[in-house]
């Protein structure tokens, strides 16, 4: 007889944070029971989580007085984000049991899905990692496709720059500009960092930024001759600093404001005036509305995976309970590629 219910271990938000997330912000509760079988006509599917994944908007629904699109956690419930996963029941008709999926999930073992609709089913073939779906062929690889391929849209020959360059969008993102032709700099918050990028993801130059007296000085010695493209990632000095090294007609992707999320007022902005005369165009982005491209995507880039002309880097911790701690590590600059979480792995 199959078994009528899963226990099933969740990782709770215990009070709105105030600040950085703490590990203390979250609690692992064991005692939550999970019927296996979905009821009849909910629609819904109860999936299996697999890989979670560790983003940093994750810590933007953690506070209240978010302006973003996805609301708030209720404290006391599970948190939520990307995942991949198994459909171990169903009830909807565009998916069965057996079927592979990523998309949004709860950070526990098992979640109904009430709304599965917005799951992207996995054509799972077994030359590509699952956990590439939470990562590069996932949420974060798309939001660098966006940047580079539907925004910025760069030319052979143009100078482009990234924060967070080691970190899961930016090492795609400066990858993708150096497969377009592009004169590629990085910053990353540590010296292994700035080795990884490199020599082993082939950028043509990065530093580390915690190491630089002053950055506008940095800038003008990795881009002497102006920047085309700024990928930002992080936002407050940096960006700064880059507003004042644009070349005329630059072009800014505002995909990230990681230094700003827990500050209880934003920085200012001190150099718009610099914008202003080399006309560049500043472009924020939100990964949502792309995710129609994604098959256009994906025929761009399982190419590049299985040409073995992108390194994908990921930084994965094992068991539900390691999920408090790889978040809180992302503000720390912990991470290396791509933070997860392997939950299961089958
Ligand atoms: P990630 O880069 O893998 O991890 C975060 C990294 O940010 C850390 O490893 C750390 O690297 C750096 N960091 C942390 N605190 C910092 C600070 N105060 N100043 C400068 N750097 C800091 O994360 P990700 O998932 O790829 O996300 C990167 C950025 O893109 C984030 O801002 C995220 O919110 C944004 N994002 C936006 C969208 C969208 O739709 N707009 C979608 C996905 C991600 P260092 O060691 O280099 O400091
Ligand atoms: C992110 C930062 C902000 C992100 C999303 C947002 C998906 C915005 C979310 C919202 O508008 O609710 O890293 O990644």
């Amino acid at each position: 007889m199959e078994t009528e219910s899963f226990l099933n271990k969740q990782v709770i938000l215990k009070a709105y944070t105030n600040g950085a997330p703490k590990e203390s912000d979250m609690e692992i509760v064991s005692n939550n029971i999970i019927p296996s079988k979905v009821k009849n006509g909910s629609n819904a599917i109860l999936m299996k989580n697999l890989y979670l994944s560790c983003d940093p908007f994750i810590s933007i629904r953690m506070k209240i007085g978010n302006p973003g699109v996805f609301p708030a956690y209720t404290p006391g419930s599970v948190i939520s984000g990307y995942g991949v996963g198994r459909v171990v029941d169903s009830t909807n008709a565009n998916f069965k049991k057996g079927d592979m999926v990523w998309g949004i999930t709860g950070w526990e073992e098992y979640s109904l899905i009430t709304e599965p609709d917005s799951l992207f089913k996995i054509d799972y073939k077994c030359d590509i990692p699952l956990s590439y779906y939470v990562g590069i062929l996932g949420m974060p690889g798309m939001t660098a496709y966006a940047g580079i391929y539907e925004v910025c849209k760069p030319r052979e020959g143009e100078y482009v720059f990234v924060s967070a360059a080691a970190g899961a969008v930016g090492h795609l993102a400066g990858q993708f500009a150096k497969l377009m032709g592009c004169y590629v700099v990085g910053a990353a918050g540590t010296n292994e960092k700035v080795d990884l990028l490199k020599n082993k993801l082939k950028f043509d130059d990065a530093f580390n930024y915690n190491e630089e007296q002053d950055l506008d000085v940095t800038l003008k010695r990795c881009f002497p001759q102006g920047i085309d493209i700024y990928f930002d990632n992080v936002g407050g000095k940096i960006l700064d600093a880059a507003i004042l090294n644009m070349r005329d007609h630059g072009r800014i992707v505002l995909c990230g404001m990681i230094s700003q999320y827990h500050l209880d007022s934003y920085e200012g902005v001190k150099n718009m005036m610099m914008a202003l005369y080399r006309r560049v165009h500043i472009q924020g982005l939100l990964v949502f509305d792309f995710f129609h491209h994604y098959s256009k995507f994906l025929d761009i880039v399982l190419p590049l995976i299985k040409e073995g002309k992108i390194t994908y880097i990921e930084d994965i911790v094992y068991g539900l309970d390691a999920c408090p701690g790889a978040l809180v590590g992302l503000f720390n600059g912990c991470n290396m590629g791509k933070q997860l979480v392997e939950v299961s792995s089958e």
